[in-house]
């Protein structure tokens, strides 16, 4: 309230949450009581260092924190050591390659456009400034990774890591046959399951142990937990990664998102989370199966897990037009690249589409179902005025039935 234009905007921003239908598949909504830990004075602490190994004095609540913090990864993702400090997804995985290559080393990693991220390589950014990325794609026909080119690649190039990850691949992740191409060459395999972390908690998706040397993830997709990321490793590596982020390449750690992480591993723990999963994956298919009755293209032709990706290549709208059209209704989603992506980034072949945040609301496969129809009606109206309109008061509808951050107005309610 002392500063009225950060705390409209704030309060603007929460309606828009409530009122909208997140179906960017990397975004969700995290609990009232992992909202609250980021919001305490946890945040005024410098605690360079690890749990009894600090630089500072005055660490011992937070050391405790950070320890139960550390437990409760290790033990939800059955890993021999976890890192909780990375600040994000991409400080995780700069990390790892921190700890494991060293400058102009070769890795092996998924393209943007099959998947991958932007620190899989991508020349504007530090992992492919700093190391020799080589990537591998999809097959041309069935649009899934293809281990016969990626066993290829590996011995032709001898990486010392390979990664395994995605932001939108719809289709599940094979650890063992990564591992077992890793073990040919005597490579490191790391996996980023970022967007399946939740998924694999609750055993919708293979665990990347006992295959993967290194894991990372972020906690706020999937994981509904604070923004932030998350290092989980074999035992051997640990030292190596621990001091890969401190002091490799972060300072003081968050101890409020620490604290926070701590709150979403618990919460992670339950079997409402479990079921909670599941739900994502029905959504996500009960979506698919609307696009596909309606002519869509999806990429693979449908979904394992909570994403999936629409072929638009041969419409004659764009990818952009879309996405600032359905946010007009109050509906998000993203463009995104497609394999063998002929358009640009900036207005890409593919529509990507993700059923996390609405199933954090409620949702069950009727009322994704239905999401996905009033996408199509958007799509095959886009310059229709009333229908538009007719749409958007749809959605109002639907989040209203649905709430989410109900009791106050900084989000301390939680309706589910
Ligand atoms: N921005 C994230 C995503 O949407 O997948 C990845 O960093």
């Amino acid at each position: 309230m002392e500063d009225k234009k950060i705390y409209n905007l704030i309060k603007k921003e929460i309606q828009r949450q409530r009122e909208g239908l997140v179906l960017i598949p990397s975004e969700n909504y995290a609990s009232p009581a992992v909202l609250r830990c980021m919001g305490t004075p946890l945040s005024n602490k410098y605690s360079e260092g690890y749990p009894h190994k600090r630089y500072y004095s005055g660490n011992e609540y937070i050391d405790e924190i950070e320890d139960i913090a550390i437990e409760r990864a290790k033990k939800l993702f059955k890993a021999e050591h976890a890192n909780v400090q990375p600040h994000s997804g991409s400080q995780a995985n700069a990390a790892v390659y921190l700890a494991l290559l060293k400058p102009k080393d070769t890795v092996l990693a998924p393209s943007l456009f099959a998947g991958g991220h932007l620190t899989y390589g991508s020349p504007i950014n530090f992992s492919g400034i700093i190391y020799n990325f080589i990537h591998y794609g999809v097959n041309p026909k069935t649009e899934r990774y293809d281990f016969d080119e990626i066993e290829e690649k590996a011995k032709k190039y001898k990486p010392k890591l390979i990664v395994t990850g995605t932001t939108s691949y719809p289709r599940a992740l094979n650890f063992k046959k990564f591992k077992e191409i890793a073990d040919k060459i005597g490579a490191y395999l790391m996996a980023d399951i970022a967007h399946i972390a939740g998924l694999i908690i609750a055993h919708c998706h293979s665990h990347p142990f006992p295959f993967c040397d290194v894991v990372t993830t972020t906690t706020h997709k999937t994981l509904r937990g604070p923004r932030g990321g998350l290092i989980l490793s074999k035992k051997d590596l640990a030292e190596k990664i621990d001091k890969a982020v401190f002091p490799g390449i972060q300072g003081g750690p968050l101890d409020h998102v620490i604290a926070a992480k701590a709150v979403c591993f618990k919460e992670a723990m339950s079997e409402s989370f479990k079921k909670y999963q599941k739900q994502i994956i029905l959504n996500a298919q009960a979506m698919a199966q609307e696009f596909v009755k309606a002519g869509f293209r999806l990429v693979t032709g449908g979904t394992d897990n909570h994403l999936i990706l629409i072929d638009i290549s041969s419409f004659k709208i764009d990818s952009k037009r879309i996405q600032d059209e359905l946010d007009k209704i109050g509906i998000y989603v993203n463009k995104n690249v497609i394999p063998f992506e002929k358009r640009t980034p900036f207005n890409p072949s593919g529509i990507r589409l993700g059923s996390p945040a609405i199933t954090s609301r409620g949702f069950k496969e009727k009322e994704a179902g239905y999401t996905a129809q009033l996408v199509i009606k958007l799509i095959k109206n886009i310059n229709n005025k009333k229908i538009k309109n007719q749409i958007k008061k749809e959605v109002k509808k639907l989040t209203q039935k649905f709430p989410i951050y109900e009791m106050d107005s900084f989000g301390s309610g939680f309706a589910r």
